[in-house]
């Protein structure tokens, strides 16, 4: 894949260079697990293209984006939390809370998450 920034944490996963607990992979996306869990499952879904931001995202990546979501929906079925609930988060920039910048989605659950954000 083109355009890897070397200091990139999630492009190093994506290479195998830092290991994680890997959850899926294709073509085009890596889910795995949180370092820092805050929930008692907590995945994180990435794109392989490294996207700095959700600022980043072009028109022509909206087929990428919405395969994030629906990987979402399939980790969250094999997590048996269809029913329950989960939720899904993207962080953008300082105030959005973002600390690794290439663009990921969170998904949270098997438990009470409380009502609201921030
Ligand atoms: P955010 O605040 O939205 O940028 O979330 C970044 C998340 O990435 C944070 O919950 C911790 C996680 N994380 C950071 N470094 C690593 C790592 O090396 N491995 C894994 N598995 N997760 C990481």
């Amino acid at each position: 894949m083109t355009n890897r920034p070397a200091d990139c944490i999630f492009c190093k996963i994506i290479e195998r260079q830092i290991p994680a607990d890997i959850l899926f992979e294709d073509d085009d996306l890596l889910a795995f697990r949180d370092i820092h869990p805050q929930a008692p499952f907590h995945a994180l879904i990435i794109p392989k293209k490294h996207i700095s931001t959700v600022n980043d995202i072009a028109e022509a990546d909206a087929p990428l984006i919405g395969k994030m979501a629906l990987r979402a929906q399939a980790l969250a079925a094999e997590q048996g939390i269809t029913e329950s609930g989960f939720r899904l988060v993207m962080n953008c920039n300082q105030e959005g809370g973002q600390t690794v910048y290439h663009i990921h989605m969170h998904v949270l659950g098997g438990r009470q998450l409380k009502p609201g954000l921030g």
